[in-house]
């Protein structure tokens, strides 16, 4: 079984009961979110052993997230619970279309206790490969000191890196999410990013621009996510290219997430660029047929059944 670590900070999401304006919406599912936990969860269902390092509430709902977690099969040893920082919550506003709008109440998350020494190279013991986002580089300026202690850990080791920017402009301005990313992408393999983020990033998503991004920061595979448009990857300087299932969206957030946990399992049990593709493209449909961050995620099975087409017998 291929191991994989990933970093970040998890929050309660509530799921409003109802599409349309947040204000009219009168009740709430409490859920479980976080853009790496989602991810976490992706490479569990499929079957990787996964590892999560976070810091949790000591409240009741780092307790419902611990447990939900756990309950996922995520490995927990490096989640651990702080006093006196309340968890962070995200409700969520959803269109008839299924996006959505994020509000946060996200001042003191429990993982700004995380600090640089916490990470060490045990932690990293089996590990195939690493999975970072941009938003924990978003949630404090401390963090970037923590990716680079872990890049440096990678580069030592040789073990893979991914990133996803998943740029969230309610946390951190464009000109601050840059700056940290320059930091980052040189030690990048696997870049994961949205068609709309690497245009902020790079100001231009021609494919020109980005064989010149990718050349420049050696990135070896360039994934781009296009939604209900399909995806692309640039590697060895060829583009391949794969068209997006068609599936009825209801709750399009942690799509994102769920492809990269896609592309994630493909890339290490040595699928073919197209194929890799298209696992991933498969995920990221599933989990946007469920409300819910990281409920619609699927078990391998289910991903396979998508790809040949198969209905399910539901009785
Ligand atoms: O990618 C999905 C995430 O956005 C969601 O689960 C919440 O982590 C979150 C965030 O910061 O937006």
């Amino acid at each position: 079984t291929y191991q994989v670590f990933t970093l970040g900070d998890a929050l309660i999401t509530f799921n409003p009961s109802e599409t349309g304006p947040l204000r009219y919406v009168p009740a709430f599912s409490r859920k479980v979110g976080g853009a790496e936990l989602n991810f976490a969860i992706g490479c569990a269902r499929l079957g990787l052993h996964t590892k999560w390092a976070s810091r949790l509430g000591g409240d009741e709902f780092g307790r419902v997230i611990y447990n939900f977690a756990r309950g996922e099969g995520v490995d927990m040893e490096q989640v651990k619970f702080v006093e006196n920082y309340p968890t962070s919550l995200n409700f969520k506003e959803i269109r008839e279309d299924g996006s959505g709008k994020t509000f946060y109440y996200r001042y003191q998350s429990p993982i700004l206790t995380l600090e640089p020494e916490d990470i060490t190279e045990t932690m990293f013991a089996d590990t195939d490969l690493i999975h970072l986002t941009g938003v924990f580089l978003a949630i404090d300026p401390k963090n970037l000191a923590i990716a680079k202690r872990v890049l440096a850990i990678a580069k030592d080791k040789g073990i893979k890196v991914s990133f996803d920017p998943n740029i969230r402009l309610k946390l951190w301005t464009l000109e601050q999410a840059n700056a940290a990313y320059q930091e980052i992408f040189p030690s990048v393999d696997i870049l994961l990013t949205g068609l709309d983020e690497i245009d902020m990033i790079i100001g231009d998503s021609s494919e020109s621009a980005l064989e010149k991004f990718a050349a420049e920061f050696n990135i070896e595979q360039l994934v781009i996510k296009d939604g209900g448009n399909g995806a692309r990857l640039y590697r060895d300087e060829t583009w391949y290219t794969k068209e997006a299932f068609k599936v009825t969206p209801i709750d399009t957030v942690g799509a994102g997430d769920g492809f990269d946990a896609g592309y994630v399992y493909a890339m290490l049990h040595g699928y073919s660029p197209e194929e890799a593709l298209e696992f991933a493209n498969g995920v990221g449909a599933l989990v946007t047929t469920v409300s819910g961050d990281n409920e619609g995620l699927p078990y391998l099975e289910e991903v396979q059944a998508l790809i040949r087409n198969e209905k399910i017998i539901e009785r």
